[in-house]
Parts: C-alpha cells; structure tokens; sequence
C-alpha cells in the first residue's frame, strides 16, 4: 500500500504543474518540466512565427528538456499586443514577441529608434541595432523597471500608408484616419501629416475594420499587409517608408526570476541566436508578400523626391518633441556607418 502511495504521490507531482512565477498564468512547472508560454500575433509560417519556434527548439534542446516553451500564434492569447505586454509585467505570461513601437509606452527612450525617417536603410539600422546603442537600449527595457526584459531584435522593414484612396503626397492624407499601433508617438506622426491617427486596433482586426469603414488605412510592411489580407480591402500601397520599428523578443522579469539563473543565461543566449534566422526569414517573406500582392492588383505608389521631402520634413516637431534630451544619440544613429 505504501509503495502504490509514493508511486501515486510521484505520478501527481509530474502530472499536476505548479505556477511558475506565482501567477495563474499558463506557466506553470513540473518535477520535471517548466512550460512556458510564448505570445505572438502573426499567423503560422510568418517570420517572427518561425524564429519564436526555432527559440523555443533551442531553449528545449540547450536545458536538456528543463523548459519548454509554448508558441501561441495568431493572437489567440493577446490580439493586442499592449495585452501580452502588461501580462508579462505581472507574470501572467512568460515571453511575447511584439513590435518595439507599443512597447515605448512603458519604455520611452525606445521611440528614439523608430523615429520617422530616421535610418537610410535597413543595414544602417541593423548597425545601429546590433552595436552599442541598440543593445543599450535592449538593456534599457529590464533597467527602466518596466518588469520586461528585452532578449532581442527582430527585422520588420519598412512600414509604408496603405489605404481605400491613393496618396502622392502629403496633401492625399488629408482628414484620412489611419490605424496605428498603441503608440502617442505614431498618432502624432499621422496628425502632423494632416490625418487622423487610431489605435486601439488589433492587427487581426485591420481586415474588418478598413471594411466597415472604421477607418481609411494603416501601415505596415509588406508581409503584413499580405498575411492580414489587409491588401484586398486598402489596395493602394504608398512607399513612403516612414518608419522601421523592429521586432523584440521580450520577457517578463517576473517569470525569470522563477527560474535557475543559469537556464536564464540559456534563454538570453537562444534568443540572441535566433536573430539571424529571423532576418533571413524576413528576406524571403518580403519578397514573396510584395510579389503576391502586386500580382493580385495592388496599386504600389512611389513618391517623387519632392514628395518625400515633404514627408520627411513635417516629422520635424516630432524630432524636437521626442528626442529632446536624446540630440546626441539620434546624432550618433544617423551618423553610423557613414
Ligand atoms: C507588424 C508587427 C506586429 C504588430 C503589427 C501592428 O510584426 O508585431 O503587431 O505590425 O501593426 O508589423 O500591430
């Protein structure tokens, strides 16, 4: 009788799992196991999609199966991502990969890298990214008391207006309201552009929303406008390419802390290794969604130099709003790799 109560006992402690990080999130532990539970909005097979699979493959593989981690795709858990955000800050949820332009709500000094217009190209921001000043300011995600941890960055291109009516110019935004990410900076980018600027929109939401008129347009890049399907009801694509906000990888400091220190350096490790598997993904996709998408009518907009500028020059408050206390640093960014 003894033998079956310890064998019973056993069986229930591997069976029953404990909360990780004394929430009732979906983290939870085992004798054996920690699971933990990843958040992500983009559809199976999208490039952040894959690189938060190849993460936790890593993680699994390099604990020697101690962690294991959960991918939830398509915004099944959190369909807004300041949702997964704030569920990260209590410990409700483990990691959740989302854009770095709703995360400046909690962390401000991150608007500084997505200013508008404020790399000349993607290498340029991958300098900047993966050298002193980006990685100091993934550090600034833990330091700033958020309870988020910043493990790395991911590449989302360019983001670019797609709306119902063409634009050529700043003049054609005018009065449009244009979906935006949770983000006061972006609104007042739309704003200063002559448009209305919405949030509060998930990104599976965009479809329904330009349908019903809610709104104009958004923007975004090219993978998501495709994968959304936002393209079929928005089907003019300006290459204003206004921003370029990556990707990060976060973490809650709460469920870290659960957790042996050494499977923590493990998890910080994985992550930084899926960043080139991330970029490489993102080459593909951003082709195959520009090709797609031209081919099935979508009208792609490239602006006059003259108009550009003008895009370029209306951001100006934004620069003296946003980056004020921050000149030497945007000075340092935009001189990298010159
Ligand atoms: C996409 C990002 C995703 C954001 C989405 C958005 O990959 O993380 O949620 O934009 O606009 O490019 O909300």
């Amino acid at each position: 009788m003894k033998k079956l109560a310890v064998l019973l006992l056993i069986a229930v402690a591997l069976v029953l799992p404990l909360t990780a990080g004394g929430s009732k999130d979906s983290s939870s532990t085992s004798a054996k196991q920690t699971v933990l539970t990843l958040s992500e909005v983009h559809a199976e097979g999208y490039p952040t999609t894959l690189a938060d699979y190849e993460f936790a493959r890593l993680v699994e593989e390099r604990t020697e199966g101690r962690i294991k981690i959960d991918v939830y795709s398509g915004g099944t858990l959190y369909g807004e991502e300041t949702g997964s955000i704030e569920a990260l800050q209590i410990g409700d949820l483990a990691f959740a990969r989302v854009s770095a332009s709703p995360v400046a709500s909690y962390v401000p000094a991150l608007n500084v890298i997505q200013l508008p217009y404020l790399y000349r190209d993607g290498d340029h921001m991958w300098q900047v990214l993966n050298g002193p000043i980006g990685q100091q300011m993934l550090e600034e995600i833990q330091a700033s008391g958020s309870g988020l941890v910043g493990l790395c960055y991911y590449d989302a291109g360019a983001r670019n207006f797609y709306t119902k009516t063409p634009i050529y110019s700043v003049a054609d935004m005018a009065g449009l309201k244009i979906r935006l990410q949770n983000n006061a900076m972006m609104v007042e980018m739309v704003q200063l552009l002559g448009g209305n600027g919405v949030t509060g929109i998930g990104p599976n939401d965009v479809y329904s929303a330009i349908q019903q008129g809610t709104i104009d347009g958004a923007e975004n890049n090219w993978p998501t406008y495709e994968s959304m399907g936002d393209y079929q009801v928005a089907p003019y694509f300006v290459l204003d390419g206004h921003t370029r906000v990556p990707e990060i990888l976060l973490a809650s400091e709460a469920v870290l802390s659960t957790l042996d220190p050494a499977d923590v350096e493990i998890i910080k490790e994985c992550a930084k290794e899926t960043q080139a598997y991330e970029i490489e993904q993102w080459a593909l996709r951003e082709a195959s969604s520009e090709e797609k998408v031209v081919s099935e009518g979508v009208t792609v907009t490239e602006l006059t130099p003259e108009a550009l500028a003008e895009f370029q020059t209306r951001m100006e408050p934004l620069y003296a709003e946003y980056g004020a206390g921050y000149e030497d640093l945007i000075a340092e960014i935009q001189n990298t790799g010159l």
